[in-house]
């Protein structure tokens, strides 16, 4: 009885497992800049659904000529930005990308980022998935005063 109610219940739940992707963003968000500013990022949290680890290893956007995976590292008393090649995702963990850590670099912008606007980034994860967010643009003051220094 037991293992037949064990059964049922794995052939309940396991479509709807399968359905989702692995991977959740959570308030991603791109952030506005001044007219003539050439580059910009992406922030977000990712949410691991899965018991293994995924990595974001890539990231597209038309509203940049480059889209790179970035952290900050201090270097004496400085922020730096340092290109890396993914960003992990531990086992049913959660990693954010915000102001001072890591980030999506969008290089050479195509357009204006103004407050309010709605932007489109492609997310290719280790595991083969592909995720399409939409992204409102915000202003975001937090880690601008690092950056400038
Ligand atoms: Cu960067």
């Amino acid at each position: 009885m037991k293992k037949w109610l064990t059964a049922l219940i794995f052939a309940l739940i396991t479509p709807l497992a399968m359905a989702a992707t692995s991977v959740d963003v959570v308030q991603p968000y791109a952030r506005a800049v001044p007219p003539g500013q050439t580059n910009s990022a992406i922030f977000m949290r990712l949410k691991n659904n899965s018991a293994v680890p995924i990595s974001l290893i890539n990231a597209k956007s038309g509203v940049a000529e480059a889209v790179e995976l970035h952290t900050h590292t201090m270097d004496q008393g400085v922020m730096k930005m340092r290109q890396v090649s993914e960003i992990k995702i531990a086992g049913n963990g959660m990693t954010h990308l915000k102001p001072g850590g890591y980030h999506i670099m969008l290089i050479g912008l195509r357009q204006n980022l103004f407050e309010g606007q709605k932007i489109s980034v492609k997310l290719y994860f280790s595991n083969g998935e592909m995720s399409v967010v939409e992204l409102p643009v915000k202003k975001v003051m937090v880690g601008m005063k690092k950056m400038s220094h």
